[in-house]
This record gives structure tokens, C-alpha cells and sequence, in this order.
């Protein structure tokens, strides 16, 4: 029976914009205000997926979701005719506006944590979708991320897709950009959890500047509830220094693929232990890769978001490092990838993608994708029109050269018209995907 890893890459949605929303987020603190182009940034991310399907990489798509979050402005007291509703928070509450109009969902390494069906207690694929309660404007996509979830795996005997945890700060969690899963050969596979602060116990280290967003006790819940064997479930504290230079989720500092843990000198509080852990789990087969201040600093991993590249395997066994066109930019990062793909080492190809407009955002090719580990069973159960093929490709580059707009600033998210034509298009586009009326203004 084949199991393969399947990239869910979130397709950048109608309103992608740039409003400096996400603290401790450099690249979207630093370029707050500029101009968008979301017609780029989907097409940017569709070539990217389409060059992995090109190259014999499974690769599926995620829906982008209903923005402005008219509900959430409702909630908020605004009220009248959803027009009315938009031009007035745009009036008064502009930050409010952007906040719900944010496209954020596209960075689909935060939608959910999942566990492949050989690594839990009833042999399903389990998901929790991320609860996302450091950020408001990431708050609002659990509901419509639980629904599409629940609309592509659709098969109670294979896939459970759990509610998200309870939205409280202790539970703070945001999915897989803090998840690894190492695997060697036949053995169990290892699932690695890695939290920026321990919310009940005060007693560890936190960051000083920016927020740690993942709590070990959200961490914790999802290895329980996914029922993940104890003792090849890890948890481990990302470095606060790591999280004060920016790296936000540990997928800015480290990624992982089989057996290769590829990751930044300073991205865990005690490497040793934890490396040990993972050698007496793995075997003489675990490979850590990491990459030391003086070949790449800190700040120029965060920089570059060399790490979050994503790290696939190819059909001869090696890897490939699918990086951010950022990181060719780079002098030191460019020489050391140089370095990384031509010796003997695991890492054999490196790609890079023109990602920008998502990058200046703080999301780089591995925030983009939501990596499932699927059989081909479970892969046959999809019945939803997500695998993304020629005739899929060709489907959505026209739908987003039919109804996205080339230029997109803050102050145009009060533009009732956006919301009318962001909801024509993803009306349609729920129907090409055939995941339902996941929408809220398909549920009024
Ligand atoms: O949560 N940026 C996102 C980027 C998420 C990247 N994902 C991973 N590392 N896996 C965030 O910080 C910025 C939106 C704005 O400022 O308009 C934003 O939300």
C-alpha cells in the first residue's frame, strides 16, 4: 500500500493585503501599509504548487476563506446591511477592518495539526484545526478552516477532524508550522511538538520581546487527543531568543523530513537532550542538519526564512529543499545551500520560488502547505476536487485572472465591492473544489 505525503497549499485569497496585523512577525511589521497584489500571490503560489505536481510531488489545495469577516464586525456591534457594516468599520475602526479582512488563511502550515493514520491509537487520520488565539485576525479561520476539513475528509471510518482547543491563551496553538514528524525506515514514526512557553508552569524561560504563540499544554491536548504513542511523542521549547529575532512558529527556524531534522543552531532551548531522544528513537539513521551562527546567522535564517523551506523526498531517496527566492539573494545563504546541495549529505536539489508577495507577510513555501500524510485508501476517500492537476491548475489560474484585483491597500478593504466580489468568487470556487457551502454567507 502506498503512503505518500500531500502538500495542501492555501491559495491566496481575494483580499491579500498588507496590514502589519501580526506581532513579533518582522516581515509583516516592516512592510505594513504597502501595496498588495493578490492576484500575484495567488498565482505565485499556484506556480509554486504546480511546479511540485509537475514534478511528481502529490500536491492539493485549501480554499481561501470569506473576507471581510462580516460576522466578526457584527459581533463587534457593527450593524445594517453588510455594506454598511464594512464602511462604517472602515470609518471608524480601520485596523478592526483589516483585521477581518485578512487573507491570511493561505498559510495553511497553521491550519491544523495532523496525525498520519500509522501514528495514532485508532488508526484514523486525526485533525485539529489550530485554534489561533495569539492573533484575532487568525482566530477567525477556525470555523470555515473546521468546515473545509471536514468537507475534504468526509469519511468518519478514516479521518476524525476534532474541534479546534478550547480559544483560551493556555491552549494557545497554531498547528503544524510547530509540528515534525521524523520517520526511519519500518520503525513508528516520531511526532515532535515544539512550544514557545509552558502556560500553567511559570517557571521556563519565555521570550522577552515578542509573543510566544504555541503553549506545551495546547501541544500536549493534541498528542492525547490524536492518540499518539507517549513514547514516540517529543515535546520541546523553541529557543525565546529564537522567538525574539522572529521566528513566530518553529517552522521560521527548522523542518524536518524522514529522518533529517534540518534547523538553525538557536532554534531549541537544549539541542543535546533533545537529539539524543530523537538518536535513541531513530537510530544511527537520524541526520540532524544544523546550521551554525557563523555559516548563517539567526537573523539572516529569519531574514531569508531559509528553514522554511519545505523538504521533500525524491523518487531515488534524497531530498529536495524548496526554498524561498530569498534565500539566492543572500550571500552567506546562497553559498552555504551551494555547500548543502553539492556534497554528499541527504539534501541533494534545491528550488526556488518567487514567493514575494506572501513573504512580505513572514510566509515562506512551508507556511503555504499543510503537509498529510495520506495511503492511497485514505487518498481514494477524498471525493472533494482538490488534487491539483493541468486541469485543475488551469481552472484556477483563470478564476483568479477573472476575480482578483492587481493592487489591494488597507484603505481599500472598505470597498463594500470587495466583499461582493470575493464572495462571487469564492461561491464559484466551492463548487470547482466541491467542498460545499462552507461559507457563512452560503449559510444565511
Ligand atoms: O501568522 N502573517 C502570518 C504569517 C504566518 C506564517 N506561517 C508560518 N510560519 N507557518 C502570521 O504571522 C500577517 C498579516 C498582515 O500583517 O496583514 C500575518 O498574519
Amino acid at each position: 500500500m502506498g503512503v505518500l505525503e500531500v502538500n495542501f497549499d492555501g491559495i491566496p485569497g481575494p483580499t491579500h493585503n498588507y496590514s502589519g496585523l501580526a506581532a513579533g512577525n518582522l516581515a509583516s511589521e516592516r512592510n505594513r501599509n504597502l501595496i498588495a497584489n493578490p492576484r500575484q500571490a495567488a498565482l505565485q503560489g499556484l506556480a509554486k504548487m504546480k511546479a511540485l505536481a509537475d514534478a511528481g510531488y502529490a500536491q492539493a489545495v485549501l480554499p481561501p476563506h470569506e473576507r471581510p469577516a462580516v460576522a466578526a464586525l457584527r459581533a463587534l456591534g457593527y450593524a445594517g446591511s453588510d455594506a454598511a457594516v464594512v464602511a462604517r468599520a472602515g470609518r471608524e475602526a480601520p485596523q478592526l477592518l483589516a483585521a477581518c479582512s485578512s487573507a491570511a488563511a493561505m498559510w495553511a502550515a497553521n491550519a491544523a495539526t495532523v496525525s498520519p493514520s500509522s501514528d495514532t491509537a485508532d488508526g484514523r487520520v486525526h485533525f485539529t484545526p489550530a485554534n489561533l488565539v495569539s492573533n484575532f485576525h487568525r482566530a477567525l479561520e477556525t470555523t470555515t478552516t473546521t468546515r473545509v476539513l471536514r468537507a475534504i475528509f468526509n469519511d468518519a471510518g478514516r479521518f476524525i477532524v476534532h474541534e479546534p482547543l478550547p480559544s483560551a491563551a493556555q491552549f494557545g496553538d497554531e498547528g503544524a508550522a510547530n509540528q515534525m514528524r521524523l520517520v526511519a525506515g519500518a520503525a513508528p514514526a516520531v511526532e515532535l511538538f515544539v512550544y514557545g512557553r509552558m502556560a500553567l508552569d511559570t517557571a521556563a524561560a519565555v521570550p522577552q520581546r515578542f509573543p510566544a504563540r504555541q503553549t506545551r499544554e495546547a501541544s500536549e491536548a493534541i498528542a492525547r487527543r490524536h492518540g499518539l504513542d507517549p513514547s514516540r511523542t517529543l515535546f520541546v521549547q523553541q529557543n525565546p531568543a529564537a522567538i525574539d529575532a522572529g521566528a513566530f512558529h518553529n517552522d521560521v527556524v527548522a523542518v524536518a523530513n524522514g529522518a533529517v531534522l534540518f534547523c538553525h543552531a538557536r532554534a531549541f532551548v537544549s539541542h543535546e537532550t533533545f537529539f539524543a531522544s530523537l538518536r535513541s528513537s531513530l537510530g544511527s539513521a537520524f541526520t540532524p542538519i544544523v546550521v551554525g551562527e557563523a555559516e548563517v546567522s539567526l537573523d539572516r535564517a529569519v531574514a531569508t526564512y531559509l528553514f522554511n523551506s519545505q523538504l521533500v523526498t525524491r523518487l531515488d531517496g534524497s531530498m529536495l529543499l524548496v526554498a524561498p527566492a530569498e534565500c539566492l539573494e543572500d550571500e552567506a545563504v546562497a553559498a552555504y545551500l551551494q555547500q548543502l546541495t553539492s556534497g554528499e549529505g541527504p539534501i541533494r536539489e534545491l528550488r526556488a520560488f518567487d514567493l514575494r508577495q506572501s513573504m512580505k507577510n513572514g510566509g515562506g513555501p512551508a507556511c503555504l502547505r499543510l503537509r498529510v500524510v495520506l495511503s492511497d485508501a485514505e487518498r481514494a476517500a477524498v471525493g472533494a476536487n482538490v488534487w491539483l492537476d493541468d486541469a485543475l491548475y488551469a481552472a484556477l489560474t483563470a478564476w483568479v485572472m477573472r476575480h482578483y484585483r492587481d493592487r489591494l491597500t488597507p484603505a481599500d478593504l472598505a470597498d463594500p465591492a470587495l466583499l461582493d466580489e470575493g464572495r462571487r468568487a469564492l461561491d464559484e470556487l466551492s463548487r470547482l473544489l466541491r467542498i460545499g457551502d462552507v461559507y457563512p454567507f452560503q449559510r444565511l
